[in-house]
């Protein structure tokens, strides 16, 4: 059992078209309807529409990513009965619709995180980054967000502070836009400006992690009853990076936060999107280990990989080097497929910025090229695995 290949595809605006994404070799297409506001209802005409679009160009729709979880929902306030309401129907509308497998994530306020979109690998290409001392620089002196720098050690502190004290005006600016604005997921959100983003940081004063935990498994509770009636399957993204940021809690990084949430919630439609670049970012996290055990639960795939530093920096590496053993994920992964007996679909999560991928204006991480290469390099490295158990 192979994974079924998909990409990601932002829309009809997306610079990077379909005809293109089923050049690369990829049969699915894992798409949201942007165009709904966080909390709004999906409408069936809507999801329609769009899966027609796909299928003209002889994709299938294989995953959404995401149906976004209103902030109201993480925090328990205002409106988010309604709001739960409209996820449940915006499932069952998906599932009459024909589409099964739904990412989400419960990240408070923020979705991913980088620093710099634009750092060069030795080879020229572009790669994502998360630099503790630029976060820092961001949040202790530009934000000034109250009491942040007991969010850091000493050091990263005063790192962050020589750092800050050499940033020209316009890479202050663009330190803030890569937090606020710059990334798929957190762009459409709200638009952010320091201040208003400090009130939506307030509205967590009191939600801890226990809280937070406590939230996601009500909001479970709510919606898996549905996603079941519907026949989709939830699959929740692991936190990116997968750690606290800002003084907000995160509850989706590690095997025991996977535990507590499974457990919870023991049905099979309560899985998990299991992204190996969020995951790999923490060295605690044993990544073959994780796949064997959460295996039942696994219900769509990002490959990528992460390469840390002693001081728990990262960038994004090649799909097949730094910290992740992809080898032995997609070992993993073969056999979980094979004791399934289904086919997992699977993305090539983010690519580098290389050859003349910078001729289109693409969403950060989600360049043709890069991805493409890494979706040829997993595919081979895929092959070989399953091949190899053939000779086995
Ligand atoms: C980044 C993505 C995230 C992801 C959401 C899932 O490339 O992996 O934006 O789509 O966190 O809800």
């Amino acid at each position: 059992m192979s994974f079924i290949q998909t990409f990601r595809w932002f829309g009809p605006h997306d610079a990077v078209s379909l005809q293109e994404i089923r050049q690369t070799g990829a049969t699915g297409i894992v798409n949201a309807v942007h165009e709904f506001p966080y909390g709004a209802l999906w409408t069936i005409e809507a999801i329609q529409e769009r899966k027609a679009l796909i299928e003209s160009a002889g994709l299938q729709w294989s995953v959404v990513e995401s149906v976004p979880v209103h902030e109201a929902i993480k925090t328990r306030t205002g409106n988010y009965q309604q709001y739960i309401e409209n996820y449940k129907q915006t499932l069952r509308n998906l599932g009459k619709c024909g589409i099964h497998t739904v990412c989400y994530n419960f990240m408070p306020v923020l979705d991913w995180s980088r620093t710099d979109l634009t750092y060069p690998l030795e080879s020229g290409v572009l790669a994502l980054r998360f630099e503790w001392k630029a976060f820092a620089a961001f949040d202790i002196f530009i934000l000034k967000r109250p009491n942040a720098e007991y969010s850091y050690s000493e050091v990263v502190v005063a790192q962050a502070k020589k750092y800050f004290e050499a940033l020209t005006a316009t890479q202050q600016q663009q330190l803030v836009d890569n937090i606020l604005l710059g990334l798929p997921g957190s762009k459409d959100k709200y638009a952010f400006t320091l201040e208003t983003f400090q009130q939506v940081l307030d509205t967590y004063k009191n939600i801890d992690a226990p809280q937070l935990k406590e939230n996601l498994i009500a909001f479970l509770k709510e919606v898996v009853p549905a996603a079941e009636e519907a026949g989709v399957k939830l699959a929740i993204h692991p936190d990116d990076p997968p750690f606290s940021l800002l003084g907000l809690p995160r509850v989706v990084g590690t095997q025991k936060d996977l535990e507590e949430i499974f457990e919870a919630v023991p049905s099979l439609n309560n899985g998990l999107t299991f992204c190996t670049g969020s995951l790999g970012v923490r060295s605690d996290n044993d990544l073959p280990n994780m796949v064997r055990h959460f295996g039942g639960r696994i219900h769509f795939v990002h490959l990528r990989s992460t390469q840390r530093d002693h001081e728990g920096n990262f960038y994004e590496a090649n799909h097949l080097e730094g910290n992740v053993d992809m080898y032995a994920v997609i070992k993993a992964l073969t056999l979980v497929q094979k004791y399934r007996n289904v086919r997992l679909p699977m993305r090539p999560d983010h690519g580098h910025v290389l050859l003349n991928d910078h001729e289109k204006k693409t969403y950060p991480g989600y360049s043709l090229i890069g991805r493409l290469k890494g979706l040829a390099e997993l595919r081979g490295l895929e092959m070989g695995i399953e091949r190899g158990f053939e000779i086995e």
